[in-house]
């Protein structure tokens, strides 16, 4: 598919990160479900943060996936900003969410940053089936070598027939060198190998793909706490990066994804996908009441450069006024 640069329109490419993020910013209020956000509706000029009020955005909220604990958070931050007064607009009420968005996903807006050492850095990136970490892949490649930063990719999804070759194909797109073994080898021996060779071309990054596996199969989640403890038979550290990729349009079920990858490989990031879906976007405040972890990039399509960094008060804006 043809990248999607603006539309049409008459905007000058962007020239610096600024502008690139409020770039994407645009991108993801359009794209976010539909252009629909959290899908609220409000029409609640003059009323006052009452009860009836509390449980008709309650009910909202918990069908845009925001789960119950963020949605009481929500709900008595809304109290806390609202009070008695009556809401003059929309405007009002909406503003007081977006606070009480950013107040709960602000924590968890911190953005992967490759330190100078140690060397090579590994990101594993996990997940269930299909939810885009191939992808995620290819596109995080392209950014970190507009960082300057060697990159090298290690198919460690020899599971699926064909993983190897989609892995290569984004390889070749970026033009970096993608470490294989044959279909069925074990994927911690994969990890292994790449470590090596990313060790002694004197590479910076390595990004290796795993077979997509249900949270709920101990002997597949085992295979995964294997690669880990091989990696860290390289460096102590490794993998450094456990990144877990989430497709948002599972809804609540994403949480109990991130809750059981947490479990067996101790995560340090997670990417949510796929926001241009049929997900409401709601399931990353879920997330953030119940895990301790970074969130890292945002998907909002299928193209290579279809993905930015998370960022507290775009997505809490994209999510309370869409388009
Ligand atoms: N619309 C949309 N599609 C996406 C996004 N990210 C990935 N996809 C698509 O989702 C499908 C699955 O993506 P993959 O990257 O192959 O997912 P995976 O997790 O590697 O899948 P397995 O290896 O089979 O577990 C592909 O068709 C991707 O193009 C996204 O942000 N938005
Ligand atoms: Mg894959």
């Amino acid at each position: 598919m043809l990248s999607r640069h603006e539309n049409g329109t008459m905007r000058a490419m962007p020239q610096n990160s600024k502008q690139e993020a409020s770039g994407f910013f645009g991108r993801l209020r359009r794209k976010l479900s539909g252009g629909k956000g959290l899908g609220l509706t409000f029409g609640l000029s003059g009323h006052k943060f009452d009860a009836e009020l509390e449980e008709e955005l309650e009910t909202q909220l918990l069908l845009a996936d925001v789960g119950l604990e963020a949605t009481d958070r929500i709900i008595s931050g809304l109290r806390r900003r609202i009070g008695s007064r009556s809401i003059g607009n929309d405007q009002d009420i909406r503003d007081a969410l977006r606070e009480s968005l950013i107040e709960i996903l602000e924590p968890h807006a911190q953005p992967l940053v490759i330190p100078s050492s140690p060397r090579p850095y590994l990101i594993l990136v996990v997940g269930v089936n299909g939810s885009g970490k191939t992808t995620t892949i290819g596109k995080l490649a392209k950014k970190l070598t507009h960082q300057g930063l060697s990159v090298m990719l290690a198919a460690g999804d020899t599971f699926r027939a064909a993983a190897i070759e989609q892995l290569q194909a984004w390889g070749e797109r970026n033009e970096i060198p993608v470490i294989a073994q044959q279909s069925g080898a074990d994927p911690a021996a994969v990890v292994y190998d790449a470590f090596e060779a990313a060790r002694a071309r004197g590479i910076d990054v390595i990004l290796a793909d795993t077979a997509g596996r249900l949270q709920n199969k101990s002997g597949l989640m085992d295979e995964l706490a294997k690669v880990v403890r091989i990696a860290a038979r390289l460096d102590p550290e490794a993998p450094h990066e456990r990144m877990l990729v989430l497709d948002s349009s599972q809804g609540q079920n994403a949480v109990n994804q991130a809750v059981e990858f947490h479990q067996a490989i101790g995560l340090t990031g997670i990417t949510m996908t796929k926001l241009d879906g049929g997900g409401k976007g709601g399931v990353l405040l879920s997330i953030a009441e119940q895990l301790d972890v970074p969130f890292r990039y945002i998907g909002v399509g299928e193209d290579i450069d279809d993905m930015g960094v998370f960022n507290a008060e775009q997505y809490a804006a994209a999510l309370v006024e869409p388009e």
